[in-house]
């Protein structure tokens, strides 16, 4: 199982700013829990961040016959990005959308999700661990 782990604008700012909200890890100690979970299960794990929303949409297009599962955290193009969504669907990679807060739970701006319709569920408001659980999610699909 090879699972693409995508994230998106200023998440590479984690820990290091607006930890309230965020917390204090930061993206690598994230991604070294998703590679120990991954570690346990077999899973493969590719692991990204851009500021780029054309970025994104290219490494989408790229998974499609080679990654069996995306986990995409979108960050703030979640709430904006038509052309995701579209990109999402046109794969037809199975994606799950994550978030470090519960967006649901936040400013109505962020209660809607472009992408949702689009991936297979989510997983909000865990901090680290909606990271941790979409390893475990993404094997379920398999
Ligand atoms: O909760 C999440 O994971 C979000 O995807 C994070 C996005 C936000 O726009 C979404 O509504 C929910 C924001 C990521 C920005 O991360 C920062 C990290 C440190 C300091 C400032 C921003």
């Amino acid at each position: 199982m090879k699972i693409l782990f995508l994230n998106g604008p200023n998440l590479n700012l984690l820990g290091q700013r607006e930890p309230a909200v965020y917390g204090r890890t930061t993206l690598a100690e994230i991604e070294t829990a998703v590679r120990k979970r991954a570690g346990e299960t077999g899973a493969a794990i590719d692991f990204r961040q851009t500021n780029l929303e054309g970025e994104l949409i290219n490494w989408i297009h790229s998974a499609k016959g080679v990654m069996d599962v995306i986990v995409l955290n979108a960050a703030a193009y979640t709430h904006t990005s038509v052309a995701l969504r579209d990109a999402i669907a046109a794969v037809g990679v199975p994606t799950i959308e994550i978030h470090l807060s519960n967006t649901h739970a936040r400013e109505a701006f962020r209660h809607q999700s472009m992408i949702a319709p689009v991936c297979r569920g989510q997983i909000a408001g865990f901090g680290a661990l909606s990271y941790v659980l979409a390893v475990d999610a993404a094997l379920s699909l398999g």
